[in-house]
């Protein structure tokens, strides 16, 4: 198997500290992210080895001002691609958002900026999205004579629903402030993203990992089942996971009486 240290990155940059908690980093600032092909690669390798990797959990960050300007428009004006050229790109875009969505390690990412396109494609695929005061979203593939490519039929609709989507992208509206996180693109909006991120990276990363796997590749995958097949997949990985060697002090704390109350500050 690849190693992490393996990696040639270009536009991605990948960290991870002694406690497992890895961080990647966007690094196209000049070009305000945009995912070119290149990336969309590199996010596959990346999101591959993660998970295997012993990370706990992912900060996903980008550096310049602005999170990500979604698809590459120049190198895909440049490359004049055909249909089915397109057609597998999105399908390698595909393939980098489900390692991330599906991998069983939580990703949060930290936004700030734009955050639009393939850009809120890509943070939608995060677990958890953190905007910092001036983050905004938006959709403007209408307005660029383009349709989404990278899964926000599934992930943004999913946050936000349908019509909220087809508005986006039809009339090239865009959420900011806290109107962003009332309407799901958002679960929280603070003065220092990353800050928060680590903070909710770190508290997660406190969760047994087969736990953390359940919660960020089941819950996934059960949505797209039938109510009865996910009602017995859900029993399966509850009978993994609720049995599991790693829970067994925590419950035993409780049954002591010494496990912290599940109470407010
Ligand atoms: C880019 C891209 C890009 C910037 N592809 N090169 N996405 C969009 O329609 C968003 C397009 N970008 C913008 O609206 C603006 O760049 C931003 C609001 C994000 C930032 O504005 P600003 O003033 O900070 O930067 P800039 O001057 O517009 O851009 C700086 C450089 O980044 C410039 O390159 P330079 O070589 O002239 O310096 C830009 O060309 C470059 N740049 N955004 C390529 N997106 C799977 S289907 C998904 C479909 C979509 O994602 S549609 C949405 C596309």
């Amino acid at each position: 198997m690849k190693k992490l240290s393996d990696l040639a990155l270009e536009n991605l940059l990948l960290e991870v500290d002694a406690d497992g908690i890895a961080t990647v980093t966007l690094n196209r600032p000049a070009k305000r992210n945009a995912l070119d092909s290149t990336t969309i690669e590199e996010l596959i390798e990346v999101f591959s080895l993660l998970p295997r990797a012993g990370a706990r959990a992912v900060v996903l960050r980008a550096n310049g001002d602005h999170f990500c300007a979604g698809l590459d428009l120049v190198e895909h004006y440049n490359e004049g691609r055909s249909a089915a050229d397109f057609m597998h790109l999105c399908l390698r875009w595909h393939e980098a958002f489900n390692k991330m969505e599906y991998g069983g390690v939580p990703i949060f990412a930290a936004l700030k900026g734009a955050v639009v396109g393939g850009g809120l494609e890509l943070a939608s695929s995060a677990h958890v999205r953190i905007m910092d005061e001036d983050t905004y979203f938006g959709l403007p593939e209408g307005q660029r004579g383009l349709f989404t490519g990278g899964g926000a039929t599934i992930r943004v609709a999913g946050l936000i629903g349908k019509a909220r989507m087809i508005d986006m992208m039809l009339t090239g509206r865009l959420y900011s402030g806290d109107e962003a996180v009332s309407v799901g693109l958002a679960q929280y909006r603070v003065k220092d993203a990353e800050a928060k991120a680590y903070e909710l990276a770190r508290a997660a990363a406190r969760n047994p990992p087969l736990s953390n796997f359940a919660i960020c590749s089941a819950i996934s995958h059960m949505q797209n089942m039938s109510a009865l097949d996910a009602s017995y997949a859900e029993s399966v990985v509850a009978g993994v996971v609720n049995t599991q060697e790693a829970a067994r002090e925590r419950l035993a704390a409780f049954a002591k009486g010494t496990a912290a109350k599940v109470k407010p500050d």
